[in-house]
């Protein structure tokens, strides 16, 4: 089986053939990640993306990954929903830090009515600051992603995680398909799409060729693809089941790999280099960038988890020659054009 490349994005990859794109011999898989990368995209820049957790804790689902499940031992707090005007302080300080999109996360299972006009006032109190809007609340109905887009929000952040047949494996409380429901209704709404998923989870090559299939083959692409690598947190399912086993954990090869298929499959999108980044070296994190990386999570906290932070990223940028995203993404400038 020939591993080719089309530059145009397309939807009917096969299985077979992002087996054969994870086989390829590094030196192919990088050059082919690069050419597909450079058809759609600037070199050297990367778009700088802020976290805040509006909601922390407390969340009924069961992610096995996550420190804010209620089921988690962790440590996290469960809290309320911040007050307005505290976000729009911490989108303040992003937007003067250079951040280019301020992404808004709740550790809820779905966001209730009664919480819509809070969201609806975040939302364009940050557009009003000039960053993009990115929210991640769990499931939504039509009705509510209709609202967020009426408010202006621009993306909707809404992870498939994992390969459909790994699902039920790190989630028991929800299922695949009310993912894929979620991502219809915010498609529907006319938001943006951020979709990816985890590795590192324990899970097989095979999961991640199911996990990249998943996204590469939906009705379209998700204009951004978070890649995250398994923070693992004490005191939950996964964290606790790999701790002491390193060698259960992804090797950044690996995980550079998964990150070029994301990449030559879904070539005009934004691949983000997500949680995971804290524990990579240097030099996982350049090749990642190599391998088409084009967006990153900025500052020192994640959601609850440490990120790399400002002056780790100033200095690796300085060394690689990155600067930050100056344009638009392509996919939302294809957008424009249709
Ligand atoms: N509760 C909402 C949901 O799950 O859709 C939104 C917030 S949730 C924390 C967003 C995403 O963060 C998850 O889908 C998962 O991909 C990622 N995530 C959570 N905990 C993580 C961890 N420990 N390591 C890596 N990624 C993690
Ligand atoms: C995504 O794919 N990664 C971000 C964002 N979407 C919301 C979240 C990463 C969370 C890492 C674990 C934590 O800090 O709790
Ligand atoms: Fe809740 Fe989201 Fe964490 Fe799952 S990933 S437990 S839905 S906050």
């Amino acid at each position: 089986m020939e591993a080719t490349q089309s530059l145009a994005p397309r939807t009917d990859w096969t299985r077979a053939q992002i087996t054969a794109l994870f086989d390829l011999p590094f030196d192919e898989l990088m050059f082919q990640a690069q050419t597909a990368h450079r058809a759609h995209h600037p070199s050297s820049e990367v778009q700088m993306c802020t976290l805040l957790s509006i909601k922390t804790g407390g969340c009924p689902e069961d992610c096995g990954y996550c420190s804010q499940s209620a089921s988690a031992e962790s440590g996290v707090k469960a809290e309320k929903l911040m007050d307005v005007d505290a976000v729009l302080v911490s989108a303040a300080e992003a937007s003067a830090a250079g951040s280019q999109r301020f992404c808004m996360g709740a550790a809820w299972r779905n966001p209730k009515d009664r919480d819509m006009p809070a969201l609806v006032q975040m939302i364009a109190g940050v557009s009003a600051m000039g960053m993009e809007t990115c929210m991640t609340l769990g499931m939504l109905t039509e009705e509510q992603a209709g609202q967020l887009k009426e408010a202006g929000l621009d993306y909707y952040n809404h992870n498939i995680d994992t390969s459909p047949e790994n699902y039920s494996k790190v989630i028991t409380t929800r299922t695949f398909q009310d993912r894929l429901d979620t991502l219809d209704h915010v498609r529907g709404a006319g938001i943006n799409v951020c979709c990816g998923g985890i590795v590192g989870m324990g899970e097989t090559r095979s999961d991640r060729i199911g996990f990249i299939h998943a996204l590469a083959t939906l009705p379209r692409h998700p204009e951004s693809v978070p890649i995250n690598g398994l923070v693992p947190v004490k005191g939950t399912v996964l964290g606790d089941m790999l701790e002491g086993t390193p060698l259960a954990r992804i090797d950044e090869i690996e995980f550079v790999r998964t990150v070029a298929v994301a990449r030559i499959t879904m070539p005009a999108s934004m691949v983000r280099l997500s949680a995971g980044r804290e524990s990579m070296s240097d030099s996982g994190q350049a090749l990642a960038f190599l391998a088409g990386a084009n967006s990153i999570f900025t500052g020192a906290k994640l959601l609850t988890t440490p990120n790399a932070g400002d002056d780790r990223d100033a200095d690796l940028f300085a060394r690689l020659g990155i600067v930050p995203l100056q344009g638009e993404e392509p996919m939302r400038a294809m957008e424009v054009a249709e």
